[in-house]
């Protein structure tokens, strides 16, 4: 199965678009988790037990599992295993480099980690996204309109298409995704607080492409005009990562439910709109 029909099929038997973000951070724990990789281990594990019923996918970070040397990678690669084998997990890593590194890159995603879908960054062109694209089966999320504020430093900048038509950059980014989705494996990464954009490109895009948006929750994104812009005609492919506003939901002994309640409740929502 593809990534984006163990997307799909998790997506409806659960009735979610929500993915949950994995991201460790030692200083947000709750008080009683021991703060070292065993103690991280035992937390994640308890919230993908506490809200596997209500995602469609889990999305950890890199970055977070990284800092911790080789603990983290183990730690990463037990967490990616560990997440029940009819859910996808995208690896958020933002890979891309030249074709012979990016095939590195894709082979510790894909085959030492076991991820079923990578975030990667589109700047050094096509010869550093196909080593990823080559794996039919496995998504490749390129980053196209990213949350951050400093997004718009080159996002948003005016270029000429190979068109001649003046467009912003990220424009030229979701319109070049498009050509290399040959292998029906390709999705992009739009923040939840570009709504208007984001709304624009599901129209360019088309019906096919999963958007992963980020930045509801922590960083002030709105749940439902992200559902409604980012969706296909459908209702569908608008995956919403919240990592943060679930993860951290308690600093005490009730995480776990916290946890839980906290994913439902955006749940909720998607339920009422989309199913
Ligand atoms: P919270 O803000 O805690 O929900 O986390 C957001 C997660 O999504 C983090 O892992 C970010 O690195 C990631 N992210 C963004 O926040 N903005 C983006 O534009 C892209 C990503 C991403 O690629 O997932």
């Amino acid at each position: 199965m593809n990534f984006k029909e163990k997307l799909f099929k998790a997506a409806l038997k659960n009735r979610s678009w929500l993915c949950v973000g994995l991201d460790p951070d030692i200083s947000k724990l709750p008080s009683n988790i021991v703060k070292t990789p065993s103690g991280i281990e035992e937390f994640l594990k308890v919230v993908i037990d506490t809200t596997k019923d209500l995602v469609c996918a889990y999305k950890p970070n890199s970055a977070f599992y990284e800092q911790f040397g080789i603990d983290g990678i183990a730690l990463l690669k037990s967490i990616i295993s560990f997440v029940p084998a009819d859910i996808p997990v995208i690896l958020d890593a933002k890979r891309g480099d030249i074709g012979n590194t990016s095939k590195m890159y894709a082979a510790a995603a894909f085959d030492y980690l076991g991820a079923d879908a990578i975030t990667v960054n589109p700047y050094m062109g096509f010869d550093s996204i196909w080593p990823f694209l080559d794996y039919k089966d496995k998504g490749v999320i390129i980053l196209c309109l990213t949350s951050n504020l400093s997004s718009s430093d080159f996002q948003k900048r005016q270029v000429i298409d190979i068109d001649n038509r003046q467009i912003p950059l990220y424009q030229v980014i979701a319109r070049t995704a498009l050509a290399w989705n040959k292998n029906d494996n390709v999705g992009l990464v739009v923040g939840a607080t570009k709504p208007e954009e984001l709304g624009e490109l599901r129209k360019l895009v088309g019906d096919g492409i999963p958007i992963l948006i980020p930045g509801v929750g922590a960083q002030g994104g709105d749940l439902e005009m992200s559902l409604k812009n980012g969706s296909n005609k459908d209702g569908q492919l608008a995956i919403i990562n919240v990592s943060r506003s679930v993860l951290y939901a308690s600093k005490e002994s009730d995480y776990a439910a916290k946890s839980r309640e906290n994913a439902l409740a955006l749940v909720s929502i998607m339920r009422s709109l989309l199913f």
